[in-house]
């Protein structure tokens, strides 16, 4: 049968973030997506204008309907909404013990909308202890995470580090928004390793989830950790390379982005991409 990859985040109905990217991405992956909604955002490439949480039951029962019905092969957790959201989330991630879990801790939208209330992260994280395979937050997540601003490679280390006590699950750190590099450094809570190193200047909306998603499928077709966030990091990197501007605001990304379907003129770097283990 046909493999199935479940999402749980947030409708973004311009399609570039949230649970239609991951959907996308699942089934370019070849996997069959499917998805249930924790939050609808209102938005367009340019804004959000606002975000609405239905009550976490909604989330229980979309989920408890689905998995009557189907087998998961993975789960991808995004934007949780609410804090009863949070409390489902982990009775679901619990549930699925013995399958990639990934979870993007999404909190605020580049443009500043809070996705989950700054007051909501203790219990998320309490709900979430022990019950992934990996954690994805950015620089600016993984500050909020650890009460201490991610600025530097370095900072990332020690944050990456403080997450995977806290969480117990091992924690990839996107660093997209470095000033001069854009590196993600994964801890798997014995080494860091660190991925990529080229920084592209331009503005697409849903990097984060495309990552996130990516990367779960990887792990669902069997590859390890390290190696499922090299390949997400590089497909990364050529889907913001091809994203494309839809309308008035920002780029978003366009399918498919494969590195195997690319002219060699949208390519250059790629070679370039490092994963080393970082010292000390
Ligand atoms: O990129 C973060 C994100 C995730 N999920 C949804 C969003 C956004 C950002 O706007 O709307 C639904």
């Amino acid at each position: 049968m046909k493999k199935v990859l479940l999402s749980a985040a947030g409708y973004d109905p311009s399609g570039g973030a949230g649970l239609l990217l991951d959907v996308k991405v699942f089934q370019h992956f070849g996997f069959y997506g499917a998805g249930i909604v924790t939050a609808v955002t209102i938005q367009n490439t340019q804004s959000v204008k606002y975000t609405f949480c239905p009550q976490a039951r909604i989330l229980k029962d979309q989920y408890e309907m689905l998995a009557k019905d189907l087998a998961f092969s993975g789960i991808k957790v995004g934007m949780a909404g609410s804090r009863e959201n949070v409390k489902i989330i982990g009775k679901i991630l619990a549930a699925n013990k013995n399958i990639p879990r990934v979870i993007d801790p999404v909190f605020r939208s580049s443009s500043g909308a809070w996705l989950l209330g700054k007051n909501a992260i203790p219990s998320f994280i309490r709900e979430i202890r022990g019950r992934a395979s990996v954690l994805t937050p950015n620089l600016e997540e993984a500050g909020l995470i650890t009460g201490r601003k991610v600025k530097s490679v370095e900072d990332m280390k020690e944050a990456a580090e403080k997450i995977y006590v806290l969480t117990r699950i091992p924690c990839l750190i996107k660093g997209g928004h470095l000033v001069k590099e854009a590196v993600n450094l994964l801890y798997d809570g014995r080494r860091a390793f660190l991925f990529g190193n080229l920084k592209i200047n331009k503005d697409v909306h849903g990097t984060g989830c495309f990552f996130s998603s990516s990367l779960l499928c990887y792990l669902a077709l069997g590859k390890p950790l390290g190696k499922a966030c090299e390949l997400a990091t590089e497909l990364t990197f050529t889907a913001i390379k091809t994203a494309v501007r839809i309308g008035r605001g920002r780029h978003v990304i366009s399918f498919p982005a494969s590195a195997h379907s690319l002219s060699s003129k949208h390519r250059p770097g790629i070679s370039r991409l490092v994963s080393r283990p970082l010292s000390g």
